[in-house]
């Protein structure tokens, strides 16, 4: 039996523009662009369906600043919904809807308590009239708090039995995102509070089980990046320690797959295969949005890269009206071909000097331009090196095949 029950939720990022997304057929980007209130609209559920006490939602509620009115609305219905079932919100800002960038402040029923500014503070869960609970946190007021917060949670003196720490914010060591509110985790694990709830970083993860420290990830994702299910935390606390189940929330998956078309002799073959895969996907009986790799042997796939795109059109028009619909949003060609230019490369000629230079530099002088532009960097999200190198490598390939085989005419 559970003394305190509670789901632990962060980075709802609610309204989400998916502006790189618009290129999709008007009803799947429409289903994209709910997809961040889906996923609340679950939560709800499920915190009913679970009866717990409270709801904890660790910063990024909103996507942007300027947080949108249909956002804050079908936030206040939650709230209102949590409220008819007797379930708290306990809730901070992070850096993405920090409180001095709120424009349209909508009220919340008074089920909510919201961390208020910068200080650490914190609030007391009552049940049946008894102080059950004390969560502790606090919110951004600007977008960026550099200050090592972690230093100001101090557990409060009483007989309160459960204390949670809220916190937005991320390990020193890990560079992968804007390091805010940074900690290491001893300095965390130091403390004695029962639960850690963090938010910020939007894969999920628990950094430690006792006492526990966990990341629940986003609830919906929202990139290519963000990849497989997302959700939230169902954690119940008892003088007998702690157990943490995750639930899943999202309304569409991204995705990556990985075809392999050697078996392929002639073209017509690739669109069943392609389909066999994209509708081949295990536990992924939900809504998908689908990374393509597709890999084979070399000279068929160069012979075949012009039809790709009708074949992938194809394949979207079976699979993309069903109810557990698929859409084949963006494909690559996997770069297994750069051992055909392995000899090339170390010829002295000029070819062998360009494949020679396109390896030995970075591609990313030459986007600095484009990603410092005003409005195409709204579009762009970050290229990893993998893709950097693929890029790289689709380049070589285009060049040595016109400076080889064609060019002429
Ligand atoms: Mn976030």
């Amino acid at each position: 039996m559970s003394d305190i029950s509670f789901i632990h939720a962060a980075d709802l990022h609610l309204d989400s523009p998916f502006k790189g997304l618009s290129h999709l057929p008007e009803a799947i980007f429409q289903k994209v662009k709910d997809s961040t209130f889906e996923a609340l609209d679950l939560l709800v559920k499920r915190a009913i369906d679970k009866q717990v006490d409270f709801l904890l939602l660790v910063g990024d509620l909103f996507d942007n600043e300027k947080q949108s009115l249909k956002a804050q609305v079908r936030l206040r219905n939650a709230f209102e919904e949590l409220k008819r079932h007797d379930i708290s919100v306990y809730l901070s800002y992070g850096n993405h809807d920090f409180t001095r960038g709120n424009s349209h402040p909508v009220t919340y029923p008074d089920n909510v308590f919201i961390f208020p500014d910068e200080r650490v503070t914190h609030f007391i869960y009552q049940k049946n009239g008894v102080g059950k609970t004390a969560i502790y946190g606090f919110s951004y007021e600007n977008r960026s708090v550099t200050e090592k917060k972690a230093d100001e949670y101090e557990i409060i003196s009483g007989d309160i039995p459960y204390h949670i720490a809220m916190l937005h914010g991320s390990l020193y060591s890990n560079t992968e995102h804007d390091v805010y509110a940074p900690f290491r985790l001893s300095d965390l694990t130091d403390k004695s509070f029962d639960y850690w709830a963090l938010g910020h970083i939007h894969q999920r993860e628990v950094i430690k089980k006792d006492p526990p420290v966990v990341y629940p990830g986003n609830i919906q994702g929202r990139t290519s990046k963000e990849v497989g299910k997302k959700g939230c935390y169902h954690v119940e606390l008892s003088h007998h320690g702690v157990s943490m189940t995750f639930l899943p929330l999202q309304s569409l998956e991204f995705n990556k797959r990985t075809v392999d078309i050697s078996e392929c002799d002639e073209l017509h073959q690739l669109e069943s295969v392609v389909l066999r895969t994209v509708t081949d996907n295990g536990v992924n009986a939900g809504p998908e949005l689908l990374q393509l790799i597709i890999s084979g042997v070399p000279s068929k796939l160069e012979e075949w890269e012009s039809s790709l795109d009708e074949v992938i059109q194809l394949v979207n028009e079976t699979v993309m009206h069903h109810r557990d619909w698929k859409y084949i949003y963006r494909y690559s060609i996997e770069q297994a071909l750069t051992e055909n230019y392995e000899g090339l490369a170390e010829g002295e000629h000029f070819v062998g000097e360009l494949l020679r230079h396109a390896d030995s530099v970075s591609i990313q002088p030459y986007l600095t331009e484009l990603y410092q532009h005003k409005r195409a960097k709204k579009y762009l999200e970050t290229i990893s090196l993998e893709e950097e190198n693929q890029m790289k490598q689709k380049a070589k390939r285009l060049l040595v095949h016109e400076l080889l085989n064609g060019g002429g005419e």
